[in-house]
């Protein structure tokens, strides 16, 4: 039975489509799970979709997807840019995670452009809307065909 491919979200992605347009575009969180429900399956892989505003509980599902998931997708939200927790969990993994945004944090303020993610990821896709999520998907793609 082949793994799923979890994607994670962090804090305030619940919101996604209802605040800041202009930023993170008007599509909900439920449209990107159904459209990357639709990527995952088109190469053969199921999905594990999900989005938590809590810390610990980020921590959990990162755990769980290094027990049962073929690869992670995460976009940690605002802990990017804070938490040693989440970069301890990721560095326990040993399945490919690739570090996802919306929008291009680099090119924004200043307390963004630390990324604790960064150093425990294979790589990371951003600015590019929600496609971002999509690109991530060919990432882990390309990445376990080569494995
Ligand atoms: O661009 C991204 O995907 C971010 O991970 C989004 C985070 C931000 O802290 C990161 O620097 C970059 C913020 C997520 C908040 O999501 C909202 C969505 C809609 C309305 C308000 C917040």
């Amino acid at each position: 039975m082949t793994k799923p491919i979890y994607i994670l979200n962090g804090p305030n992605l619940n919101l996604l489509g209802q605040r800041e347009p202009e930023i993170y575009g008007s599509n909900t969180l439920t449209d990107v799970e159904e459209l990357c429900a639709l990527a995952c399956k088109k190469q053969g892989y199921g999905q594990v979709f999900k989005q938590t505003n809590i810390e610990g509980e980020l921590v959990d599902h990162i755990q769980e997807a290094g027990a049962k998931g073929a690869a992670l997708i995460l976009n940690p939200a605002a802990y990017t840019h804070t938490s040693v927790a989440i970069f301890d969990a990721l560095k326990t993994l040993t399945i490919p995670v690739i570090e996802v945004h919306i929008s291009q944090p680099a090119a924004r303020e200043s307390f963004r452009q630390i990324s604790y993610v960064a150093q425990a990821a294979k790589g990371t896709i951003s600015g590019f809307g929600i496609n971002s999520y999509l690109l991530a998907i060919k990432a882990v793609i390309l990445t376990l065909d080569k494995a």
